[in-house]
């Protein structure tokens, strides 16, 4: 077994009740709902230090026993951009396994939160954005028509292949027809067009529209019991909680060996120099 998978080397806690400057958590008392905003600038590129703080934010949601979170993003055009590419380049693979777990884990809270989970997603959410807004129970994506934002899951122009986990988020919410075509091209939706096949729920016409429905859907809820509906949840997620977790160590060894194989390496140097070269 992986010694951090037994050992759990990452301490949540570690002592910090105080948030950093990359993640703003701040929670209404009154309604129970709490609003985690990732100011990771410029576009919330999911490195290392980044997850860590995620996901202490995270588990102090569940301290304060929250009723629903709304994980937003403080970034101007983009809810989040995926793994930190300059972290994945070249990553030694002790690194990059550990980044691997960190990345799942942070999928797996969002995922088995004992709250309630909306994505307020303003902006594009390729890749690894795409993943965690799958997480939630509800997103809603601003819609822009002068210049679209776009979400979806475009690993494959990365030489990336889709783990059965993700594969699984994917088809959960869009069918697994939609998915399989989705995953093969790597498209990346416009809001307009993730709303049609159900990847978004609900299209918000501004940032600030989008916030409030995402509010919106959480107080839908405010009169019903939240243990009932955590249940519920639970219930519903459970088969996947199963299989990703005897997937997991698995799934870190094979996604870190696919990723640093020099063909994939090479792949991803190609496309993230296209990025730079954008400008
Ligand atoms: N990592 C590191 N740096 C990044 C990343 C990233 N993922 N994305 C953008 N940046 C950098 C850019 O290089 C640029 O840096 P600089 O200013 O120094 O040149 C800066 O951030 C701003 O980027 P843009 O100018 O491109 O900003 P735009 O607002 O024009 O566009 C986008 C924002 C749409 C988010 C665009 O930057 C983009 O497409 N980024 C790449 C997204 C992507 O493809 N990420 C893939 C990551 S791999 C991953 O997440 C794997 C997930 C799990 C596997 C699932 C299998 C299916």
């Amino acid at each position: 077994m992986l010694s951090f998978l037994k050992h759990s080397s990452i301490n949540l806690r570690n002592g910090a009740r105080s948030l950093s400057s990359l993640v703003n958590l701040s929670i209404n008392e009154q309604t129970g709902i709490a609003k985690l905003e990732m100011n990771n600038h410029p576009v919330n590129s999911l490195g290392q230090k980044f997850l860590g703080e995620l996901l202490v934010a995270i588990d102090q949601v569940k301290q304060e026993k929250c009723r629903g979170m709304i994980l937003a993003s403080g970034a101007k055009s983009t809810f989040a951009a995926g793994l930190d590419l300059t972290e994945v380049q070249n990553a030694d693979p002790t690194a990059f396994r550990k980044y691997w777990y960190l990345f799942q884990e942070i999928n797996f809270q969002l995922y088995s939160a004992p709250f309630l989970t909306v994505a307020a997603i303003t902006g594009h959410s390729p890749a690894g954005g795409c993943v965690m807004s799958l997480t939630t129970d509800y997103r809603v994506m601003t819609h822009n028509p002068e210049k679209p934002f776009r979400i979806g899951l475009n690993e494959t122009a990365l030489g990336l292949s889709a783990p059965i986990w993700i594969q699984s988020l994917l088809t959960d919410v869009i069918g697994k027809r939609q998915a399989a075509q989705a995953l093969l091209s790597g498209t990346l939706f416009t809001t307009e067009e993730a709303f049609k096949i159900g990847l978004v729920d609900e299209m918000g016409s501004s940032r600030e529209d989008t916030l409030s429905k995402a509010e919106l859907y959480l107080n839908m809820y405010r009169d019903l019991p939240i243990h009932a509906l955590i249940e519920t949840k639970m219930i519903n997620r459970k088969k996947f909680i199963t299989e990703f977790q005897s997937g997991r160590e698995f799934d870190i060894l094979n996604f870190s060996k696919n990723t640093l194989s020099a063909q994939t390496q090479d792949a991803i140097g190609k496309y993230f120099d296209s990025l730079k070269k954008k400008k």
